[in-house]
């Protein structure tokens, strides 16, 4: 089976299919492409115009919870629960990470200091539902790593790199899920899942959109 990863070298979805190939030891080739001028091909090939992508052999795959679903299904270990409504419970987070991903990129997209402070406040309230009791109990509770880790690990590398930055992002995370979000961060697949001047990268991508928050931070 030959797998090719098509990815944009910040994407946070596209992440999360890199951590479960490495957490797996399966073979894959990665495609960058440029998202603001996507080859003709790629059009072509994906129906919402967005990464990743996964060809498998001839065929396509795309939506990234998707994916971890089909290589979870396909190449061990196991990184689901084996309980259907305990998996389904996990999926259904998944896709809450998936809004707290496009929230968190919206914050840095705000392009004034008042808009960025009302999508900060609502990046957090989205965040603080993570304390919800039923979260708490499926996330970072287990010594296995499942898919629910692998959602979450780009979201968490990200709020990291901008409380570096800026302090009003340190006390993002609620604090029971702090040590998960620090096991999530050494582990091995997550940070080898990114370029190595991924820092400077993602800065400067904001910044060339107009951010105003990445305009705040001092080279
Ligand atoms: N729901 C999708 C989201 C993928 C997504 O939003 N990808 C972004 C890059 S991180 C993209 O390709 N955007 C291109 C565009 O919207 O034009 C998934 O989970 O795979």
């Amino acid at each position: 089976m030959v797998l090719r990863l098509i990815s944009f070298v910040l994407c946070p979805f596209a992440q999360r299919v890199v951590i479960t190939l490495k957490e797996k030891g399966v073979d894959f080739s990665l495609e960058h492409i440029d998202l603001a001028a996507p080859p003709d091909w790629f059009a072509q090939l994906s129906p919402l115009g967005k990464v990743p992508l996964l060809e498998v052999d001839e065929t396509l795959l795309f939506e990234s919870s998707v994916i971890i679903d089909y290589l979870d299904q396909v190449h061990a270990p196991k990184m689901q629960p084996e309980d259907p409504l305990e998996r389904a419970q996990h999926k259904a987070w998944i896709e809450y990470g998936s809004g707290l991903l496009l929230d968190q990129a919206s914050v840095l997209h705000a392009k004034d200091e008042t808009d960025y402070q009302k999508k900060l406040e609502a990046f957090q309230q989205s965040l603080s539902r993570l304390s919800d009791p039923v979260a708490e109990r499926l996330f970072g509770q287990t010594e296995r790593f499942l898919l629910i880790d692998v959602a979450y690990a780009p979201l968490f590398m990200r709020i990291a790199l901008m409380a570096e930055w800026r302090p009003e992002w340190r006390e993002l995370v609620p604090p029971l899920l702090q040590p998960w979000q620090r096991r999530l961060l050494d582990r091995p697949s997550v940070a080898q899942s990114v370029v190595g001047d991924f820092a400077l990268r993602y800065r400067e991508f904001f910044l060339a959109k107009g951010s105003w928050v990445m305009g705040q931070i001092k080279a």
